[in-house]
């Protein structure tokens, strides 16, 4: 029988009656995250009229400008996952140290990190943003984690999703049995499965970077970008499209529907060296997701997947999407390195 039509929580729920070791963590653990997400989507559709846009006026630890909803959403995300007992500490973009679970609250065995508002640079001018998250375990014995419990490859997650505060409010999940796609009901107050088993084409002719970065990247990304613009008259032999949305959310999840790359690639701009994009709560859940849906994910020299972090907020190249594509972009990096 067909799963599409089900509430996200009892898709989850279910997947866990066939493991014989589950305790039902993830079910809560999602209830929770899920639980956000509707609070931000409301957050994000009615900011103007309770005056959350605009900046905040302060920075958080990668030097960026925090935005007010940054530091709200943060805040909703902390509220909601500190009332399961299965939780041992979280992980913020917007928080320089680890989170831990308030005194006195029960802790568990499981440890998330997220961005709780990715793509915030397009909240004031009505583009989509969204939420990522990233479920890891969290090490056996270990009662009052820190950063080096979070610093897990992306191989070790043991979830991961995102949501989109776009058109429709959507969320995109993963366990490593494939990706889904729930849309918000909100009458119903439910995310509802409408995108069941979500597989990225493997060919593509459509592209997504910040092409105002090109004089500062690396020869192979300079050479595969190239190619594309050239089209029917170059080595491509056909024309290619172009996207960027600014909101990493919105990115996958079209490439999600209708396949394409996605890069933000290693730069020289002072601010963004070694990669714009965090490794913990935007570069590896992604990544797993895009694996799970038959993409690849790589920073031209390295599965992302496979890289152990060193630093709770490090930053990495992404290059993802279409499997053939991104395997073509990390051939001309192995021909250059
Ligand atoms: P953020 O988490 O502070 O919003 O930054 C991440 C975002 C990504 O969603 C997006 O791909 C990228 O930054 C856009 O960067 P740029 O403004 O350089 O194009
Ligand atoms: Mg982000």
């Amino acid at each position: 029988m067909s799963d599409i039509g089900k509430s996200l929580i009892q898709f989850i729920d279910e997947s866990q009656h066939n493991e014989p070791s589950s305790t039902g963590a993830l079910t809560s653990l999602m209830t929770c995250i899920t639980g956000a997400c509707k609070e931000i989507a409301g957050l994000v559709k009615h900011s103007p009229i309770n005056g959350l846009n605009g900046i905040a006026g302060s920075e958080n630890i990668q030097g960026e400008v925090q935005k007010k909803l940054d530091i709200i959403t943060n805040d909703v995300m902390v509220k909601h996952l500190s009332s399961t007992e299965h939780l041992a500490a979280m992980l913020s973009e917007e928080v320089d140290e680890v989170i831990n679970i308030p005194n006195g609250l029960p802790k568990g065995n499981y440890l998330v990190a997220f961005d709780p508002l990715d793509g915030s640079s397009n909240i004031d001018v009505n583009i989509s943003v969204g939420t990522i998250f990233s479920i890891l375990r969290c090490p056996a014995g270990v009662k009052e984690p820190t950063a080096v419990d979070f610093m897990q490859a992306g191989t070790d997650q043991v979830c991961a999703g995102f949501c989109v505060y776009g058109p429709m409010t959507m969320m995109v999940v993963t366990t490593g049995n494939g990706v889904n796609g729930f849309t918000l009901d909100s009458e119903l107050g439910e995310f509802i499965l409408t995108h069941p088993e979500m597989t990225i084409p493997e060919e593509t002719a459509e592209f997504a970077v910040n092409m105002s970065n090109q004089r500062f990247w690396e020869p192979p990304v300079k050479r595969y970008i190239d190619e594309c613009l050239k089209g029917a008259d170059g080595e491509r032999e056909k024309d290619f499209n172009m996207r960027w949305v600014a909101s990493m959310v919105a990115e996958v999840y079209r490439v999600l529907t209708r396949g394409g790359i996605f890069l933000y690639p290693l730069d020289t701009k002072p601010k963004t060296q070694g990669g714009k994009l965090r490794l913990m709560y935007e570069a590896s859940p992604m990544s797993f997701i895009v694996e799970q849906a038959g993409g690849a994910s790589s920073t031209g020299l390295k599965r992302i997947m496979a890289i152990k972090p060193e630093g709770i907020h490090q930053r990495v190249p992404v290059i993802l999407g279409s499997k053939k594509e991104v395997e073509r972009l990390v051939s001309y990096h192995q021909e250059r390195y």
